[in-house]
């Protein structure tokens, strides 16, 4: 319960909101939680799926490192990223607005220009204020550079750096699309200037030589799209060339994220820190280091989730060695659900087996069926967090609003529009509830859209399509009904459409979504909630 000082900068800020003299009035949280200043690292995979892990049901695979994290902590079985695709999901993650409010967060192209424009608050940004060290390791894929996209021989500003991240070590893009470069703060890390990095959507000249063309030297071959500049024996996604000085293994990103995240803890060990460490894995192209090949049943898929396994037990390994896991919050999420085939031969349908990375969820990456953004969710703060599983509903849009309230951080009204303060529940605390819906969404480009609320799932197909509806297939384009519902808690698998059965229902929900979509936001204003009654 928030105290009578508490009650009163709110009172205090609803007048001045009130009076109009600012728009930026804050909800101040209660006093014991404003002395906390725990570390906070989010570790984000992608493209992993709520069964692709052994503490979440995979038992053609084991995780040690991530159970253990579980095992140390919350386990959510409703934990959600807010978009079946990664632009959209790390947009909402870092920003707390729903991606589908803003045009171009759809997932980005090799030279998309900065998705999250300077001056946006987010996650990072409002840490930063409150003194942590902030950095972002891993993969991108937000865009870079101002509206004319990146210069990739330059400054490559705005960035991460120009929304709160002190600093950044990243892949700019997504590693099946070019360039194959590592991002250092605001330039090309080891860019020589006599080999100049050029990137474009056209082929730069007639014997370029590209997946189509050299189709044989490749060391993956495509299976649809994939299939322009060559690299490293992989054809990527866009054409690029020179830069070969800066150019990296694919076979060497998870050792790279993992040794950039511990000079980071170890530098900031002292200070309070937010890491956000973006892992590649478990997407395409899949070609984890030569100590992992072949280390799984699953193919190169299922050797790069043991890899990411990996990664999560030397983040902890580090942890406990600077004596900092007693206060550290860990967040460990996906930005989407899984896929088989999503461009490369790299055997992952045709080794599936019985394995099933959605679980028992219908659907996965690309769609808005539960197996698209239900993923696993786990939180661990050891000494605070008691370790139990919790059905309590969180998404990764949660985190920007949630953080502020643990680190007590005010949270301007016109920031975090859709990211609701979920902190207890993210923390196990009795008593304390989740969402009670959340709209999640395709990549935006095939106006897909589903909102959860209370036990019902409505599916709302603009376009009428979906893609990648059965997991272990591959990718397909589906009819779709314009609306579907489902009861999530009798039916999980969404298999009984109870459109025809439920029309009140139907309504409630469309009316709902579209009350959603009208207002703009759906994290209630603090002075709406404490504002005196008449
Ligand atoms: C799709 C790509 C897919 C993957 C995805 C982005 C084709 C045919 N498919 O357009 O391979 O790159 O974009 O994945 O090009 S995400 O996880 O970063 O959103
Ligand atoms: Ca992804």
């Amino acid at each position: 319960m928030p105290d009578r000082e508490d009650l009163m900068i709110v009172s205090l800020s609803v007048f001045i909101a009130a009076l109009g003299l600012g728009e930026q009035a804050i909800a101040q949280p209660p006093i014991e939680q404003r002395n906390q200043r725990p570390n906070v690292v989010v570790i984000m995979a992608d493209d992993l799926g709520y069964g692709d892990v052994s503490c979440y049901g995979a038992t053609a695979i084991a995780t040690p490192n991530i159970d253990r994290l579980a095992g140390e902590g919350i386990r959510f079985t409703q934990g959600y990223c807010s978009a079946s695709t990664c632009t959209p999901t790390r947009y909402s993650f870092l920003t707390g607005n729903y991606a589908f409010r803003t045009k171009g967060t759809g997932i980005a192209p090799p030279n998309s220009p900065a998705i999250i424009k300077p001056g946006t608050e987010t996650i990072a940004s409002l840490l930063q204020r409150e003194g942590y060290a902030t950095a972002v390791i891993g993969k991108w894929h937000l865009g870079l550079g101002d509206e004319k996209g990146p210069n990739w021989n330059h400054e490559l500003k705005p960035g991460p750096l120009e929304i709160g991240f002190d600093s950044c070590f990243l892949l700019p893009t997504t590693n099946d699309r070019v360039p194959q470069v590592y991002l250092q703060n605001h330039r090309v890390l080891n860019l020589d200037p006599v080999d100049p990095l050029w990137v474009g959507d056209k082929i730069p000249s007639a014997n370029h030589p590209t997946g189509i063309t050299h189709r044989e030297t490749l060391k993956m071959d495509w299976s649809h799209g994939h299939n322009s500049t060559i690299h490293n024996g992989i054809s990527r996604i866009g054409f690029y060339t020179g830069g070969h000085a800066a150019r990296f293994r694919d076979e060497d990103l998870a050792d790279k994220w993992v040794e950039k995240s511990r000079e980071f803890l170890t530098a900031n060990k002292d200070e309070p820190f937010f890491l956000f460490f973006a892992s590649h894995d478990v997407h395409v192209p899949r070609m984890p280091h030569e100590r992992f090949q072949g280390k799984s049943k699953l193919g190169f898929r299922g050797d790069s989730i043991l890899q990411l396994d990996w990664c999560v037990g030397e983040l902890m390994k580090t942890l406990d060695e600077l004596k900092l896991a007693e206060n550290t919050l860990v967040v460990f999420c996906s930005d989407n659900g899984p896929v088989m085939d999503d461009g490369y031969q790299d055997g992952a349908l045709e080794k599936v087996g019985s394995h099933r990375s959605a679980g028992h969820y219908t659907g996965g990456k690309y769609s808005v069926y539960e197996g698209g953004t239900r993923t696993p969710f786990i939180t661990r703060w050891k000494g605070r967090i008691q370790p139990s599983e919790s059905d309590q509903i969180v998404c990764t849009i949660d985190l920007p609003t949630s953080v502020a309230q643990l680190v007590g951080a005010p949270v301007p009204d016109t920031a975090f529009t859709d990211s609701l303060e979920v902190l207890g529940a993210l923390l196990g605390e009795r008593d304390a509830s989740g969402r009670d819906h959340l709209v999640v969404q395709d990549n935006g480009n095939t106006g897909s859209l589903a909102l959860r609320s209370g036990d019902w799932k409505l599916h709302r197909y603009d376009q009428n399509k979906s893609l990648n509806v059965v997991v272990e297939q591959k990718l397909k384009r589906v009819e779709m009904p314009a609306v579907q519902l489902f009861n999530i808690v009798d039916d999980p698998a969404e298999q009984n459409n109870l459109l025809a059965e439920h029309p009140e229902v139907v309504q409630r929900l469309q009316q709902q979504l579209t009350e959603i979509l009208d207002a703009g936001r759906t994290r209630p204003l603090p002075s709406a909630a404490t504002a005196p009654v008449e």
